[in-house]
């Protein structure tokens, strides 16, 4: 073709073509006349469109732009690429056989299209009415037997049917993640409250409620895929934002602070945290030396400690939990302007968190509790929302901070920066299959979209690089993102290619750009592509921290003294508790010691349950400057009580033959009209008898006693009926059903002769202070109503936290 134009008027081709047809030495040239070559008409198209689209990108435009002059603006954003528009969609197809359709290959490619991506209609799967077949679509005669040689003979090797159904099942395991292996997640979109774009050109942000949709999952940090929910951990809470302009990863936890402040310590971090390497032990659990070990000889975790020995470490629902971005990020606007900002998100349910001796049992009786409790929420019409707020500052105000806001370990407290809520997440749909979508999503710190930018927070750096890692080896290779649930819905169009289990069937002979012989595409967006914010870079190559990181104290003592007193004595009994696991004194000894230079009465306190004198306070790091911080009373979970409203929450009645069937009827009518959920609890299954001996107007016990213990409810209500109450009361479970109740602070309400059941399980009538016990109500059957109103304002307040005491009188 060299020095010839191709396709211009007068040429139908053919001449040019001669030279050009073949994969090597030509073609077969078909055709009526097949000695004058005459060619068939797409595969002139083919070779005269591919030539005139060479021919008209006579050089590579974009060159001068990879390159900044003096005097260029910054930032350096390059040109769209040239492009050339085709002919004919031949002139850019990689073979002109593809007009030819089958079933199985369909029709050609839509131009600019990628059907890889989009919603997960492409490969939903229902097997109604349809017979079963092997993978390979051939239908299965017997699924019963194996093929054998004689009926009493060995198992032929030609059994392909059996071979390959227990080949598969043989690999339907995939690595669990390294860390977060234990989680649960949900389908929903997030709604933008109103246009950001003055902040960000972050697409979810873009307009007056518009809605992204969103995929999210909550998870533990240290436990295996099947450890149990309620263990004391801090929990993942990881939001994909399927956007116009592509995927956008929030990946944070329930915390608002990390133990680390870089990278270079995570594995540290959790080969210290994870069951000890020669024993396997202790499952999901940071209660051993190792863990210890390593955070007490790293006094930046002092202030995610305190956090995780608080209540927010054993939270009710992943409903009930707030999320952090944690680190440091950017927004970005169109017009290249940025601050910094901090990602929180609150539940409109509210912050609640379980007790500890409840969290213990529930373990023990439903280890998937909050699993069950998000898919219930969402399976009943109850879907969960949190609202996003931002904390926005300028590169200016964070330098007049008392921290440095790369510093992972430390928060921007609320009344330093004032949190801008700017939409909320509905999760509304459950996954159709856990496995495709909750266990395959591949959340990656690095997905982040226009208008979104990192900071240089160093652990966030190593964050970067770690998720896209780690999906290769978990997920099988690097074509994870065509994996459905990963997919984008923006269009995806680059030059990689190949890799293990690849999905898409590019069309053309182009895998590469520049290019012409693609007419240039997927050409580099320029503006309208991401770019990164062109931050300044000064000083020498470095590992060392800056000065500001090495104060570990003061916003530990700030959350300390943000605490209520409930707060606080639970986290003294955190500390206790995990640290009694620990069988090394001298570690328990270096905690405390740490703890010496947040408060005194913490360290006391923690240090009088273990046995031994307050140690001297940890060595300072070097000259360090320690602010002082007011308390911050959004450090508080009773910060945020949610609606009061009481929906989704479980509600125990305590029954058995003999019950007040009325009332029976009436509290289970009141309490769904609220949205709760009543569960009648009985010492057997079965119909529960009226008091004359007839069935209780329908009612069944949904659960035995023995079967669902009190640490499954959140309140508890007995049924008045005075055989049913004496019957009660000689049931060792009821009682101790009642005590736990009571023991964990949780609501109860007694009708009548209910109240027998209080006595035998000593249940003191007020509070260990003298004061009315509010959450324990005892009412006559005629004040049913009035005693349920009561109940239902406790149920959907906080917990009555004021009846603890220590030891424990109940
Ligand atoms: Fe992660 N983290 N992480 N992490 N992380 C992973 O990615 C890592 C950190 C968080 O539901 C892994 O897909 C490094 C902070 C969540 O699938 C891995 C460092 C925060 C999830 C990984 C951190 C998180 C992960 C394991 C320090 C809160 C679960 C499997 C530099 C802001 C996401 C995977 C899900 C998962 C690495 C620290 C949150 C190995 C190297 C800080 C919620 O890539």
């Amino acid at each position: 073709m060299a020095g010839k134009k191709s396709g211009n008027a007068g040429n139908n081709g053919n001449e040019a073509a001669g030279s050009v047809l073949g994969t090597m030495s030509g073609a077969a040239v078909v055709g009526p006349d097949s000695g004058k070559k005459v060619l068939p008409a797409d595969l002139l198209k083919k070779i005269v469109g591919g030539a005139d689209l060479a021919a008209a990108i006579t050089h590579n435009a974009s060159k001068p732009d990879e390159f900044l002059r003096p005097g260029d603006d910054t930032p350096h954003i390059p040109d769209a690429g040239t492009i050339a528009a085709p002919a004919s969609p031949q002139a850019t197809a990689g073979t002109v056989s593809e007009a030819i359709v089958s079933d199985k290959t369909g029709g050609a490619a839509t131009p600019g299209y990628n059907a890889v991506g989009g919603n997960l209609d492409r490969v939903r799967v229902d097997s109604g009415r349809q017979a079963l077949t092997t993978n390979q679509g051939v239908a299965v005669a017997d699924n019963q037997n194996s093929l054998k040689a004689g009926v009493r003979g060995p198992t032929a090797l030609e059994d392909f049917i059996l071979r390959e159904k227990i080949t598969h099942f043989d690999h339907e395991r995939i690595p669990e993640r390294v860390v977060h292996a234990r989680g649960s997640g949900a389908h929903g979109y997030f709604e933008c409250y109103k246009d950001l774009s003055a902040l960000t050109r972050a697409a979810p942000f873009a307009g007056d409620g518009k809605r992204t949709p969103v995929f999210a999952r909550f998870s533990t940090v240290a436990g295996g895929a099947g450890s149990a929910d309620t263990v004391r951990d801090v929990r993942g809470f990881a939001v994909k934002f399927y956007t116009d302009e592509g995927n956008w990863d929030l990946v944070g936890n329930n915390i608002p602070v990390f133990f680390i402040q870089d990278a270079m310590k995570f594995p540290d971090l959790v080969h210290a945290l994870k069951p000890e390497p020669h024993f396997g032990m202790p499952q999901a659990s940071s209660a051993h030396d190792t863990f210890w070990d390593f955070v007490s000889l790293m006094p930046e975790s002092t202030h995610m400690l305190l956090w995780q020995m608080s209540d927010r470490a054993i939270p009710r629902s992943y409903r009930m939990m707030q999320g952090f971005g944690v680190h440091t990020f950017r927004l970005v606007n169109a017009a290249g302007e940025s601050a910094f900002c901090k990602f929180h998100w609150t539940p409109l349910a509210g912050t609640h968190a379980l007790a500890w001796d409840e969290a213990v049992k529930i373990g023990g009786a439903d280890p998937d509790f909050h699993r069950r409790d998000l898919w219930e929420a969402i399976e009943s019409g109850h879907a969960p929302e949190w609202e996003l707020s931002l904390q926005v500052f300028s590169e200016e105000q964070a330098e007049g901070f008392d921290f440095d806001v790369l510093d992972p370990t430390k928060l921007v407290p609320e009344e330093l920066v004032p949190l801008t809520p700017v939409g909320k997440m509905v999760l509304n749909r459950n996954p159709d299959n856990f496995f495709a979508e909750t266990e395959q999503i591949a959340f990656c710190t690095a997905h982040i979209v226009p208008g979104i930018d990192f900071s240089n927070d160093p652990l966030l750096q190593g964050r970067i690089h770690s998720y896209l890692d780690t999906q290769i080896s978990r997920l099988g290779g690097v074509n994870f993102h065509e994996l459905p649930i990963n997919a984008p819905l923006a269009p995806v169009h680059n030059n990689q290619r190949d890799g293990m289990h690849r999905q898409a069937v590019h069309r053309g002979r182009v895998s590469y750009e520049p290019n012409s012989l693609g007419g240039g595409c997927p050409f580099q967006a320029g503006s309208a592509g991401f770019t990164s914010f062109p931050q300044p870079v000064e000083g020498d190559k470095v590992r060392a921290k800056p000065e500001k990181f090495a104060e570990h104290y003061a916003q530990a003592r700030m959350f300390w003294n943000s605490q209520s007193t409930a707060e606080q004595r639970h986290i003294i009994k955190a500390f206790r508790f995990e640290l009694t696991r620990v069988q090394t004194p001298a570690i328990r000894e270096r905690v405390v010691s740490l703890l010496a230079n947040v408060d005194e009465f913490l360290a006391g306190s923690v240090a009088e349950g273990l046995g031994f004198a307050v140690p001297d306070p940890a060595p300072e790091i070097g000259p360090v400057v320690r602010p002082a911080y007011a308390p911050s009373p959004a450090l508080s979970l009773t910060a945020y009580p949610g609606d009061g409203s009481i929906r989704t929450r479980r509600i125990a009645i305590l029954t058995t033959d003999g019950v007040d069937v009325a009332a029976l009827s009436r509290i289970c009518d009141v309490l769904l009209q609220q949205g709760a959920v009543p569960r009648v609890l009985a010492p057997t299954l079965g119909a529960v008898k009226g008091a004359e001996g007839k069935t209780a107007g329908g009612w069944q016990a949904d659960i035995t006693i023995e079967a669902a213990p009190s640490a499954l409810y959140d309140a508890l209500i007995i049924a008045p009926g005075e055989a049913s109450t004496t019957s009660l009361c000689e049931n060792g479970l009821a009682v101790e059903f009642v005590k736990d109740q009571y023991r964990h602070c949780k609501p109860i309400l007694v009708i009548d002769t209910g109240a027998d059941l209080l006595d035998r399980a000593g249940l003191p009538a007020v509070l260990p202070t003298g004061d009315a016990d509010f959450s324990l109500i005892n009412v006559s059957a005629d004040q049913l109503d009035e005693g349920l109103a009561q109940f239902i304002q406790a149920v959907g307040g906080p917990r009555e936290l004021d009846r603890e005491t220590d030891p424990p009188v109940v």
